[in-house]
């Protein structure tokens, strides 16, 4: 275990030298520390050939005489807010793929004992951050959170930030050339200024036993490689207060009994308040516990099988067109989650703020979370399989002490191939370095029906690096049922847990038409739909659980049907302006009943 936490450490710190300049080591909790918020509104420059980093215009030099000028000013311009995306702020955005410049400036006051760090949420998709004129590093992936030491390069008083961001969809991107949802551009999450003291607690992780129901393990990493420095863990409800002390690496690892813990389960998602602390560092937040594991094709939660309620969502509130970013927006999606009786939702497909996963912890819903590996991935790419290794770090960084989490999916409608297996393997083993408690799944879109057996199989060898095998299926949207649904059988991944995790089809709200055609875009066909996948998986063996696509209509720029799309995925079960549909119903009752 030491061993492996010592590796992935080293892993960032490789990262961090190679390619992937800037960006340094995910402090655990940052909405736990002290910091201000950079939000608000930015000024922006649209720069669609990419001039503004050879006319340095991230210096924003002041003239130096009467005769001097310059042809760009952040001042007085275009007004962006942080965070967002760009697309939702201005009608010539809505479809805009390449750079645009963020700048503002903020005031600091300068404490020796202190350490400052510039975090951000997310930036989509790529950026390089400059401060006081000067490029201070680089970020890619669109989700996932990254910050920059800034202690030494920041002044007294104010300092000038600016941020080149550019969402250019490319080959060896993650996700790469094309995407079923809008690429959003922009700082669409949180930036902040979170200061810590000089020797600070830069990462834990404080987990239950996977099997044991009250036996706790904390791993706890130091921002300095000190031996013997005093760690202490309380958790004042159960009246445990633990130390330890750090190895040569700065490393605390302790275990320790939990005698009247109360496990986190949906129904009761209970949470602890947990303090770590050093001489010098105090870090406070709210952790749940709970047991998981699988034992033959169940999943279990704490000791009882569970069957996955799931629903999956993308980060936008359709209403306004835009990225979700809020802790409101966080409300208001989840609870039409809840309110549909879903225990599990999945991130579809990428990281979502950590306001999401923070409020579905609180209100009872596990998670699945996932990198966008979807569909198209270069697979044979060194450089993008680095991308992916480091999109998981951070995502497993920011959120493995967040109980909630049940899956790591590790991709999304995969072809076999060896390159395909030996990417998709180094990401399984890189999960594990992590985190030994989350259960590893992918969605697979290939199985086949076997015209002897008559049932679907798949033939794909990777499934056995997974510990759950989840399959999207549309059946009787993108093509015919085969037979009667009362007669599809599923022989995939036997012998395991297995869940639909996508099927459906689309319907346009308040369209009423033939419930027996696909062409009607009815709801009557999207309900019938519902029906007919129901009656199906009542007779998968190892079902696991199932996850509809999607609970919400999100856009989509490749949706083209002029009336019944025009640029959205219609298959939610809630429409773009927030209406339930008929399926709604039909999955809510199902819910309800299991
Ligand atoms: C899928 C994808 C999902 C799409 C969906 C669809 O299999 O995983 O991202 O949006 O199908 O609507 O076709």
């Amino acid at each position: 275990m030491k061993e492996k936490f010592l590796g992935w450490i080293l892993f960032l710190i490789t990262i961090c030298n190679g390619q992937y300049v800037g960006a340094q080591e995910l402090l655990t909790n940052v909405y736990g520390r002290q910091y201000t918020f950079l939000n608000g509104k930015w000024n922006a420059i649209i720069d669609p050939y990419q001039q503004g980093r050879r006319t340095s215009i991230y210096k924003n030099r002041p003239l130096r005489n009467k005769a001097d000028f310059k042809e760009y000013e952040f001042e007085g311009g275009l007004r962006l807010n942080v965070p967002s995306d760009w697309n939702s702020q201005l009608p010539e955005l809505k479809y805009y793929e390449g750079t645009v410049w963020y700048a503002r400036k903020f005031e600091v006051s300068k404490n020796q004992d202190e350490n400052l760090f510039l975090y951000f949420g997310a930036v989509s998709y790529r950026c390089r951050v400059y401060l006081n004129g000067k490029e201070i590093g680089s970020h890619e992936g669109g989700f996932t959170p990254f910050q920059f030491n800034i202690t030494d390069l920041v002044k007294a008083g104010e300092n000038f930030l600016a941020v080149e961001v550019n969402n250019t969809r490319t080959v060896d991107a993650i996700p790469a050339l094309s995407f079923d949802w809008w690429n959003y551009g922009g700082i669409t999450r949180d930036v902040m200024l979170v200061r810590t003291p000089k020797v600070y607690i830069s990462n834990y992780f404080i987990q239950l036993d996977k099997y044991k129901p009250d036996y706790i393990h904390a791993t706890l990493q130091l921002s300095e490689q000190k031996a013997g420095q005093k760690v202490r863990i309380e958790i004042p409800e159960l009246k445990i207060a633990s130390e330890v002390q750090t190895d040569g690496q700065g490393m605390a690892k302790i275990s320790f009994c939990a005698k009247k813990l109360e496990r986190w389960s949906p129904q009761k998602p209970k949470l602890y308040q947990v303090t770590v602390s050093t001489a010098t560092d105090h870090v406070k937040e709210n952790i749940g516990f709970r047991n998981l594991s699988v034992k033959g094709t169940k999943i279990y939660l704490n000791d009882t099988p569970v069957f996955m309620k799931g629903i999956s969502f993308h980060e936008e509130i359709a209403q306004r067109q835009g990225r979700a970013f809020s802790e409101q927006d966080a409300v208001a999606l989840l609870s039409e989650a809840k309110e549909l009786g879903a225990n599990l939702v999945r991130l579809a497909h990428y990281p979502q703020n950590e306001y999401i996963v923070r409020l579905a912890e609180k209100m009872g819903i596990m998670l699945w979370e996932e990198i966008p590996i979807w569909q198209g991935i270069d697979f044979k790419n060194a450089e993008t399989r680095m991308k992916a290794q480091k999109m998981y770090t951070e995502m497993v960084m920011r959120d493995r002490n967040r109980c909630a989490l049940t899956f790591w999916g590790v991709a999304n409608e995969t072809a076999p191939s060896e390159a395909r297996n030996a990417f998709l393997k180094s990401l399984v083993e890189h999960c594990h370095e992590m985190d030994t408690t989350r259960l590893i799944t992918a969605a697979f879109d290939l199985p086949k029906l076997n015209p002897e057996t008559k049932a679907f199989e798949m033939n794909d060898s990777f499934i056995e690096e997974l510990d759950v095998v989840s399959i999207n299926k549309y059946m009787g949207w993108y093509h015919a049922w085969p037979s009667d649904p009362s007669e599809v059988r599923w022989n995939v991944a036997l012998g395991k847990p297995l869940i639909f995790s996508e099927f459906g089809g689309e319907a346009l709200y308040g369209q009423s038409g033939d419930s027996t055609l696909t062409s009607s875009w009815s709801e009557e066909y999207q309900e019938k739909l519902f029906r007919d996948n129901l009656e199906m998986f009542s007779r998968v063996e190892n079902l696991a659980g199932i996850s509809p696509w999607i609970l919400f209509d999100f856009r989509s720029p490749y949706r083209f049907h002029p009336t019944n799309q025009e640029g959205w995925n219609r298959k939610g079960l809630i429409s773009d302006q927030g209406f339930r549909k008929k399926a709604w119903y039909v999955m809510k009752e199902f819910y309800n009943n299991k």
